[in-house]
């Protein structure tokens, strides 16, 4: 039994979220991204899904009172330094979550508001996306929608020339304090992601655009914005170094099966395992994440 690091461990985070078996999105991917970043996860199980990297076959979401209890349970033993919020599964299961976040206002809460996946499936009902404009957006420190999802928040439509802007705008109305929209779905030959606050534009980051199609970035780029916070970081730099590490997961992203790329979350851990081949002083993982 350890006695003297006894009180010491990392920052903890809890990540609501639904199951993707595959590994590459949903709870699995931030787990992972959670552990890569220094931080314990926490995580509270909102649906099970069906998929492979090719689609999603099926979803079931729990009952909200499991949900409820799986988190009070937690947050009644652990201290927790952020929430990190998936998909939800139930206009019950946003309610549930809605409420408890709702008695810890001073622990900073990522919402990644997954509308679909990348490949289209849907993941969220037109009351769900009212719930969680209604119950969950107040309690957010950020948002992080891909332009899509964030012209279906904002409700502007699709072919309205509306600017992404207007769209933070409106969702900073709605409550959240800051918005991060992705630029992905945009035509843009880089990717331009953007943070809004109350004052309008942050910060603009712009990456280059990676060839692949891939399975759980949006999952991996919240769940490392959440770990940044809980690191103790400002939010534009949480925000603008975790934009890094997943633009290195999607760099050094794998394809395990007969669809999407999936991000490679350890990608530090393999590249420190190659330079040990002939480096017996090659870096310990925990050296290589303070780079992070
Ligand atoms: O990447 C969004 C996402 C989140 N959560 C689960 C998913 C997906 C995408 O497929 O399956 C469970």
């Amino acid at each position: 039994m350890p006695t003297d690091t006894e009180s010491e461990f990392p920052p903890i985070v809890l990540a609501f979220a639904a199951s993707d078996p595959s590994g590459g999105a949903g709870l699995q991917a931030d787990i992972l991204t959670l552990a890569s970043m220094g931080c314990h996860p926490l995580s509270v199980l909102t649906a099970v899904t069906v998929q492979d990297t090719m689609g999603v076959e099926g979803m079931q979401a729990l009952d909200a009172e499991w949900v409820s209890d799986q988190a009070r349970c937690l947050l009644e033993d652990m201290p927790v330094d952020a929430f990190k919020v998936g998909v939800l599964g139930s206009v019950e299961i946003i309610a549930a979550i809605a409420e408890i976040v709702s008695d810890y206002p001073d622990v900073p809460l990522v919402l990644d508001t997954v509308l679909a996946s990348a490949r289209g499936d849907a993941f969220a009902t037109d009351e769900m996306m009212e719930a969680m404009r209604e119950l969950l957006l107040p309690h957010a420190t950020i948002v992080t929608p891909n332009s899509i999802e964030a012209r279906r928040l904002a409700d502007v439509d699709d072919d309205d020339d509306a600017s992404l802007a207007l769209c933070a705008e409106r969702l900073i109305e709605m409550g959240a304090e800051y918005v991060l929209i992705t630029g992905t779905h945009e035509a843009s030959v880089d990717v331009v992601n953007t943070l809004y606050g109350k004052g309008g534009i942050v910060r603009t980051d712009t990456w280059a655009r990676l060839p692949g199609s891939y399975h759980g970035s949006g999952c991996t780029l919240a769940s490392a914005i959440a770990a940044m916070l809980a690191n103790g970081l400002a939010l534009p730099e949480a925000v603008r170094e975790a934009q890094d590490y997943t633009w290195q997961t999607l760099r050094k992203a794998y394809r395990p099966g007969m669809g999407q790329f999936l991000p490679d979350r350890l990608f530090w851990a393999r590249e420190d395992s190659e330079k040990s081949d002939d480096d017996a002083e090659s870096p310990r993982p925990s050296d290589a994440q303070s780079r992070h």
